[in-house]
C-alpha cells in the first residue's frame, strides 16, 4: 500500500515509462519506504521533489558499430542514464549484457541515487551499459568495442560531469581500454572521469574488492547487532564474478564457511568451504564455467544445473549475481533451512515478494542499497586520489571502508528507529538515501 500522493505518482511513472519493469519495482519499492517522510515534511511534497526524483536528468542512447574478429559489423545499443546530480556529479557503473536495455539501466540509475546519497559521499547517481554481449567474444574484440563505445560516451562524461565505472561484465580490463579511448580523442590524462582503473594508472587500492569486502563487512555489522557473527555460520554466494569472489574472501576472514557459489550454468556446493584460489584460477585466469571448479576439485563436490542455489539451507544468503535472482518461493526455503541474514552484494537481488516474506520471519535483510555501497563509496575514494594525486595503501583503504560500511549501518538501523520501523534496515537506507538528496535538491531551487 502506498501513501495516497505516492500512489498518483507511481501511476504516472507506470504510464510514462512503458515496459520497464525493473524500473518499475526499483521506484516501487522507495515510495513505500518514504510515505512516514511526507507527514514530517509537507516541502518535499509541495516541491515535487518525488516526481523530480523519478524522472531523469537525462537519458543518452546511442548506437554502438564494432567488427569482429572476422570482419563482421555488429551494431549494439549504449546507454547512459544521468539520473541525479545534486549531490555531485553522476556516478554508477556501465553493464555489458545481453539483458541491458532502458528499463534495467533506469533501475539501476535510480537505485544508485539513493545509495550513493546514503554513503554521505559527493556523488550523484547514474548508470550505463550496452546490450553487447561478452561472453566468448576475444580480448581485441571487447577493447575494439569498448573503444567505440567510448567514442560516443566521451562527449557526455567528465570528472565534474558523470564518472562511470565497472557493473557486470566490465571489469578492470574494459575501464582500461574505456579510459585510453577517453584520454586518446579528448587529450586529456583526466584520472577521476571513470573509477575501478588498474592500479598503473590511478586505480586505487581495495577498488576491486570493495563491493565484496563491504558487503561482508555490513553483513558482520547486521549479526553483531543481533549478539552473533559468521563465526561457524554457513554461507551461500550466488554469482562467482567480482562481487561473489571478494565477498567470498572476506566471509572466510571473519570466520563463515561458504559452502557454495554459481555462474548463470549452475552452483558448486562443496561443504568444507569454497576453495578460494581454485575459483579464482577458473573464473578469473582460465575464465571457465562452474562445472570446472567440481571437477578440479573432485572428493564431494558436485555442480547442479537447472536449479536454485537458494534451495541450500544455510544460517547467511549473499546474492552477488543478478536482480530478482530470489524469488518469493526461494526465501521460504531459506527461512526453512535457518537463515538469519540477507547481505544484497547485487542490486535488486531480492523480489518484492521474497523482502516481504524475509522482513516478516525477522531476517536480518540488508538492502543492495546499503550492503553493496562499499563499491561506489570507494569509487569516490579513488576520485579523491585522483584529486589530489595521491595514493593510500592498502591498509588504510581497507580501514575507510570498513568504517564507511558501519556508519551506513548504524544510519540504516537509526533512521529505521526514528520512522518508528526498528530493525527494517531496507526503510533506513531508502529514507536517509531520499533525505539526502531531497534536501540537497530543495538548496539547489527547481533544478
Ligand atoms: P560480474 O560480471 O563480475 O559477475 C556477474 C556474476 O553473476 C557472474 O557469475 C554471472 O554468471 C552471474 N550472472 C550475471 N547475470 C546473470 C543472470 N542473468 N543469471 C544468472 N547469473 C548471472 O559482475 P559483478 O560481480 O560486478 O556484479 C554482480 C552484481 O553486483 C550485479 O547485480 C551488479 O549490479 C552488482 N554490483 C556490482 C558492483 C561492482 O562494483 N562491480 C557494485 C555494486 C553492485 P555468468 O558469468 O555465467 O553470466
Ligand atoms: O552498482 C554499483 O554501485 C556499481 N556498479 C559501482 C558503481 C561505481 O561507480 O563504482
Amino acid at each position: 500500500m502506498l501513501h495516497e500522493k505516492l500512489d498518483s505518482i507511481y501511476d504516472s511513472v507506470l504510464r510514462r515509462n512503458p515496459g520497464e519493469i525493473e524500473f518499475h519495482q526499483a521506484v516501487r519499492e522507495v515510495l513505500e519506504s518514504i510515505g512516514p517522510v511526507l507527514g514530517k515534511h509537507p516541502e518535499y511534497a509541495e516541491s515535487k521533489i518525488i516526481e523530480r526524483i523519478c524522472e531523469p536528468e537525462r537519458q543518452i542512447i546511442f548506437r554502438v558499430p564494432w567488427e569482429d574478429d572476422q570482419g563482421e559489423v555488429h551494431i549494439n545499443r549504449g546507454f547512459r542514464v544521468e539520473f541525479n546530480s545534486a549531490l555531485g556529479p553522476y556516478k554508477g557503473g556501465l553493464r555489458f549484457h545481453p539483458s541491458v536495455y532502458l528499463g534495467i539501466v533506469k533501475f539501476l540509475g535510480f537505485e544508485q541515487i539513493f545509495k550513493n546519497g546514503l554513503t554521505g559521499l559527493p556523488i550523484g547517481g547514474g548508470k550505463g551499459g550496452s546490450d553487447f554481449d561478452p561472453k566468448g567474444r576475444s580480448q581485441r574484440e571487447i577493447m575494439r568495442f569498448c573503444q567505440s563505445f567510448m567514442t560516443e560516451l566521451y562527449r557526455h562524461i567528465g570528472e565534474y560531469t558523470d564518472v562511470p565505472a565497472g557493473d557486470i561484465g566490465v571489469g578492470q580490463r574494459e575501464v582500461g581500454y574505456l579510459f585510453g579511448q577517453y584520454k586518446r580523442i579528448t587529450n586529456r590524462y583526466e584520472s577521476a572521469v571513470i573509477t575501478g582503473k588498474g592500479l598503473s594508472y590511478g586505480g586505487a587500492q581495495v577498488r576491486t574488492e570493495a563491493t565484496g569486502y563491504g558487503c561482508a563487512f555490513f553483513v558482520d555489522e547486521m549479526l553483531k547487532a543481533r549478539g552473533t557473527s559468521f563465526d561457524g555460520k554457513r554461507v551461500v554466494v550466488s554469482g562467482s564474478g567480482n562481487v561473489a569472489v571478494y565477498t567470498i574472501e572476506k566471509v572466510q576472514q571473519l570466520g563463515g564457511t561458504v559452502i557454495a557459489c554459481s555462474d548463470s550454468s549452475g552452483y558448486v556446493i562443496d561443504n568444507k568451504g569454497i576453495d578460494l584460489d581454485l575459483l579464482k584460477q577458473i573464473k578469473q585466469v582460465e575464465h571457465l564455467r562452474m562445472d570446472a571448479y567440481a571437477k578440479r576439485r573432485g572428493g564431494e563436490v558436485s555442480f547442479v544445473a537447472g536449479r536454485s542455489i537458494w534451495e541450500l539451507p544455510c544460517e547467511v544468503a549473499m546474492p552477488s549475481a543478478t536482480q530478482n535472482e530470489i524469488t518469493g518461493k526461494d526465501a521460504e526455503a531459506l527461512v526453512r533451512g535457518g537463515c538469519v541474514a540477507v547481505g544484497e552484494g547485487a542490486n535488486m537481488p531480492t523480489t518484492p515478494e521474497g523482502i516481504r516474506i524475509f522482513q516478516e520471519a525477522g531476517v536480518a535483510f540488508g538492502p543492495g542499497k546499503a550492503a553493496n555501497a562499499g563499491g561506489v563509496a570507494t569509487s569516490a575514494l579513488e576520485m579523491q586520489q585522483n584529486a589530489s594525486r595521491d595514493s593510500w595503501t592498502f591498509e588504510f583503504s581497507e580501514r575507510r571502508l570498513q568504517e564507511i560500511m558501519q556508519d551506513i549501518h548504524g544510519r540504516c538501523l537509526k533512521t529505521a528507529d526514528e520512522y518508528g520501523m526498528p530493525g527494517n534496515y531496507a526503510a533506513g537506507a531508502n529514507i536517509d538515501g531520499f533525505k539526502r538528496v531531497a534536501d540537497a535538491m530543495l538548496s539547489l531551487g527547481l533544478i
